[in-house]
């Protein structure tokens, strides 16, 4: 079948051997907090900031070993290069120390620097400003002096804890400041929240870090914040074109309803040379459901790969799903983003550039048709079988489910 296909590809100008060797390459940068619902290892109850992980599907990760044994187990069974995205909220303590987000240290990552150098995989960091006492109200627009400088100091250590990643593992390191600051109802001022805000971030990016990637993550709105994000996407797609080295994040759930992303890429390609994403699936509302194959993932990968822009965009995955086995989450998830790719790889985008610059509409509408029903599968299965893939990758996870979940009575 896959000689079948290649040669069927090769027919529509597309060389599939090509594609293989392509997409294995591409990273997609692993969320950790799909492993445990955004719980973190802080010993917090339950999470805040807007956003919510639904479901009580039993096994949960609770501990470093739990979370990284559940992690390896899905990365086994995904093709492709990964990367793994950290939260601060994810720090490993020892000897009983129990530091305050703003005395992080590089230290306290050290476990994650020894797993990821096992793995050859590099990390990405995010601070982490919810699920904290002294994220109740605003963050880094509290008129609260000792509040804001709080979660100033937090992410100025956030980001000398990414520099550390990118010097241990010797690759970049994104830095994605994102915070849930918001009104739940009419605000009586929008503009003071977002200048200290901007202050902010000043402050924050002041110093000169190698290998860190800045990036801010913008949001229309989250649960119990209604009216008002302070950080909203005119806001940071300004204050990033208006700062160099600091780039604007796109994630799928923060915009209206029909808004997408895919769309979003090429407008931000125009003018930086780094567009960071969060690649996830809204519902109604940005309710982070695992990423499936559908169209908004395949046009979001095929703006990546026919503007050559796999070293531009960084791909981030960001869903969280308690309902359903949390492993199978990952894989699930992160096996439609390696699907998307491969699908964008195997598009004649020569071809259909050409067509739509000769205005012949009607062969590309015809095209673009045809090419849905290509044999894909064949090609993925390709992938899968060279990448060393079980054939059966939910068999696996159930097994392991009834071996390893099953006994952690959370
Ligand atoms: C929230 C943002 C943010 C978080 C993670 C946990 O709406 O998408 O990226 O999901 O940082
Ligand atoms: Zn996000």
């Amino acid at each position: 079948m896959w000689e079948t296909a290649k040669k069927q590809y090769a027919d529509m100008g597309v060389d599939a051997e090509k594609a293989l060797a392509l997409v294995a390459e591409i990273p997609v940068s692993m969320h950790c907090w799909q492993g445990d619902d955004v719980t973190g290892f802080e010993g917090n109850a339950s999470l805040d900031g807007g956003i919510q992980a639904t479901g009580n599907y039993p096994g949960k990760a609770r501990t470093f070993d739990e979370l990284t044994a559940d992690f390896d187990k899905a990365c086994a069974l995904i093709p492709g290069k990964k990367r793994i995205n950290l939260h601060a909220s994810y720090a490993v303590f020892e000897n009983g120390e129990h530091p305050d987000r703003d005395q992080l240290e590089p230290k306290h990552f050290k476990a994650w620097v020894e797993f990821a150098k096992a793995r050859g995989i590099g990390v990405d960091f995010n601070p982490t400003f919810f699920s904290h006492p002294k994220a109740s109200g605003l963050t880094l627009s509290n008129p609260d002096e000792s509040i804001r400088s709080f979660w100033i100091r937090h992410a100025i250590a956030c980001r000398r804890i990414a520099a550390y990643f990118a010097k241990e593992l010797h690759t970049p390191c994104l830095c994605n400041v994102w915070i849930p600051d918001g009104l739940k109802d009419v605000p009586a001022d929008r503009l003071s929240p977002r200048l200290l805000l901007k202050d902010s971030l000043d402050q924050i990016f002041a110093e000169k870090l190698d290998g860190v990637v800045d990036c801010v993550e913008s949001k229309l709105f989250g649960i119990g914040l209604e009216a008002y994000t302070v950080g909203s996407n005119e806001f940071y797609v300004a204050y990033a074109a208006s700062h160099p080295g600091v780039y604007t994040l796109l994630d799928s759930g923060h915009y209206h309803p029909t808004e997408v992303i895919s769309d979003k890429i090429p407008s931000l390609l125009c003018y930086f040379d780094k567009v960071p994403l969060h690649v996830s699936r809204p519902m109604r509302w940005d309710s982070d459901h695992v990423v499936r194959l559908d169209d908004e993932l395949k046009e979001i990968a095929s703006e990546i790969v026919r503007n050559d822009a796999i070293d531009k965009v960084m791909i981030g995955l960001d869903f969280f799903d308690a309902s359903i086995n949390r492993v199978a989450a990952w894989v699930l998830g992160t096996r439609s983003m390696e699907k998307a790719l491969l699908y964008a790889l195997l598009l004649p985008h020569d071809r259909l550039k050409e067509l739509q610059k000769n205005r012949q509409y009607t062969e590309l509408f015809a095209v673009q048709e045809e090419l849905k029903t290509m044999p894909f599968g064949a090609v993925w299965d390709e992938y899968c079988t060279r990448q060393g893939m079980p054939k059966n990758w939910l068999a696996e996870v159930q097994a392991y489910e009834n071996t390893v979940l099953k006994a952690r009575n959370n």
